[in-house]
């Protein structure tokens, strides 16, 4: 087991732009706490507890009114404590999970009831083994019936290995954190055409969040804000964003998320932008009901 992560800013700064009613963050987490929901035997950190009332006063503060809860690793593939934030969340939270390969039909259909759109699989090193791509496609049949899509999060390296595999999954797919690229190698490194080009098809999609884990020059972290902008500026309609609390394994700059939230001014700067980041597009995968 790795250093513990550092514990989320405890008194975020509030946001200086106002964002647009409906705003959803499409990338948070829940953890614990603990004694209630415990953490996986298998997990490679132990977070520090991030309940569920936690992160909705933290949304409340912001002016985020919708979210997206991804199942975090430190649970596996239990995700009863994800399900119970979706339950108090009155319909506007939306949870991906994670399962197992022999997942059952009637287990996915509980998950969907809860408000579940879609399931993660992870290929980041510093999270455990990698995904096991048959169980992927496996997984992927068995949840293409009730219209849910995928989210992966891997190393940038992983991208040219795993960009022919995903488009044969033939299904629609979220990329986590802008595929983690490096922020300092530049728009020409090959991870960033390689992302620029997966994106061209349009069942893939892309977080424009993670510029704390991007960033090579520290906060307020706009070397890797500025890969956000050119993101949503060529596929504005498949672009998401959240905030990523309570940000596990940072370990050196953990952000403010008033200030995470700031740097949309940088990643979204236009009105038309931001309305699409934070609200249509998060409507289109989660909430297509209210369209
Ligand atoms: C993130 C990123 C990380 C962790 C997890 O599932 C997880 O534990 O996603 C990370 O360590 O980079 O999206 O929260």
């Amino acid at each position: 087991m790795s250093a513990p992560s550092l514990p989320p800013c405890p008194t975020p700064s509030k946001p200086a732009i106002a964002l647009p009613e409906g705003a959803c963050d499409a990338h948070c987490h829940v953890f614990g706490p603990g004694d209630v929901f415990p953490y996986s035997s298998a997990a490679t950190y132990r977070p520090d507890d991030a309940p569920k009332d936690k992160l909705f006063a933290l949304h409340r503060h912001l002016g985020l009114s919708r979210s997206v809860i991804v199942q975090a690793s430190c649970h596996g593939t239990d995700n009863a404590a994800m399900v119970d934030a979706l339950e108090a969340g009155n319909g506007n939270y939306r949870g991906i999970a994670m399962v197992d390969r022999d997942v059952t039909s009637a287990e996915l259909e509980a998950l969907d009831a809860a408000g579940v759109r879609g399931v993660r699989f992870n290929f980041v090193a510093h999270l455990g083994d990698a995904a096991d791509k048959d169980a992927v496609r496996e997984i992927v049949e068995k949840i293409k019936p009730l219209g849910w899509h995928i989210v992966v999060h891997f190393d940038s390296h992983w991208l040219e290995d795993l960009a022919p595999f995903l488009k044969a999954l033939d299904i629609v797919t979220v990329i986590d954190h802008m595929g983690r690229i490096d922020a300092s190698a530049g728009v020409e490194q090959r991870a960033f055409r390689l992302l620029l080009d997966l994106l061209e098809d349009e069942r893939f999609w892309v977080k424009v969040c993670g510029s704390e884990r991007l960033s090579r020059t520290g906060p307020p972290f706009h070397d890797a804000a500025d890969y956000g902008r050119l993101l949503v500026e060529r596929f504005p309609d498949r672009v998401l964003w959240g905030t990523d609390w309570p940000h596990p394994n940072i370990k050196k700059h953990m952000p403010d998320d008033g200030e995470l939230v700031n740097l949309l001014k940088i990643i979204a700067p236009t009105a038309e932008h931001l309305q699409k980041l934070l609200v249509d597009n998060p409507s289109k995968l989660y909430w297509p009901e209210v369209l």
